[in-house]
């Protein structure tokens, strides 16, 4: 179960996950794909190794992603987990269709976001972030949380956007389809002695609010970070979707819904 009392408190929350296999099925394909894009068995802990020229970084994190999408690794992975998210957020949820894949290469601190709100860019606090490893990721790798952040109001954490200083994140570029802001909002300096670094292993998650501040600066473990972020939303919360309508795919309904949904389907189709 999630611990529902340490997300009330704190704003974000490790999951033991009830099914890991769909983890580590993801796990296994990920290395076989690295392999077949490299020509040569590299782990992806010590893919660092292999690629630290950033222009081919962020070609493989592409191709990675694509491959990601394509077996649709984040639905699956949530789905096997539902009696947990069903307790958490309700009966009717969707998840998101195209999870960022995140690389995170030690000592490369352009290859992670910095420290942000997901509210500063228009993601809702009924929307929850699951955060899935595909490498055990200790604390000087992790990412980072501040705790009791959840409820604070927008006006208490000021922010300053700017273009981004990596040349290498304009409108449309590679990196900022690979989920890198071209004009990131950033937080005032301050804010990174209250960030809690949240060690995970494979099998794990940690789930946080997207008003949660969270991020990482630099991974200063020995080991790249791979992981994706899935969101996850209840069908019926009351977020304005208008300007992502292909951002989620339903992912569970309750018994009452199904059925509402057939009949609405077969009055479409002017069945009677
Ligand atoms: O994995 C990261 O570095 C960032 C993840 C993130 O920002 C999110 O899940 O919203
Ligand atoms: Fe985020």
């Amino acid at each position: 179960m999630i611990d529902i009392e340490h997300f009330a408190e704190k704003g974000w929350v490790v999951i033991d996950f009830v099914d890991p296999s769909p983890v580590l099925e993801a796990r296994e394909a990920l290395q076989e794909e690295l392999k077949r894009l490299l020509g040569k068995e590299v782990s992806l802990e010590e893919y660092h190794k292999e690629v630290e020229e950033d222009l081919l970084h962020t070609d493989i994190q592409t191709k990675m992603t694509a491959f990601f999408r394509e077996k649709h690794f984040g639905k699956a992975i949530i789905e096997k987990q539902l009696p947990l998210f069903k307790s958490f957020m309700g009966l009717d949820l969707w998840v998101q269709r195209n999870p960022y894949l995140r690389m995170a290469r030690p000592n490369k601190p352009q290859d992670n976001i910095g420290y942000h709100r997901d509210t500063f860019y228009g993601g809702s606090p009924y929307e929850l972030s699951v955060l899935v490893p595909y490498v055990d990721v200790e604390a000087d790798s992790a990412l980072q949380v501040m705790t009791g952040s959840h409820t604070l109001p927008e006006s208490h954490f000021p922010t300053t956007q700017v273009e981004n200083p990596d040349a290498a994140v304009r409108k449309g570029s590679s990196k900022h389809q690979l989920g890198f802001l071209y004009a990131p909002k950033v937080m005032e300096p301050s804010v990174a002695k209250d960030m809690t670094p949240v060690p995970l292993k494979v099998g794990q998650a940690i789930a946080f609010s997207l008003s949660t501040v969270h991020g990482s600066v630099v991974n200063k473990g020995q080991f790249t970070r791979w992981s994706s972020d899935i969101r996850v939303l209840n069908a019926f919360a009351p977020v304005d979707l208008s300007a992502r309508p292909d951002y989620y795919e339903p992912l569970s309904s309750s018994a009452v819904t199904a059925q509402a949904q057939e009949y609405f389907l077969a009055s479409e189709k002017g069945v009677n």
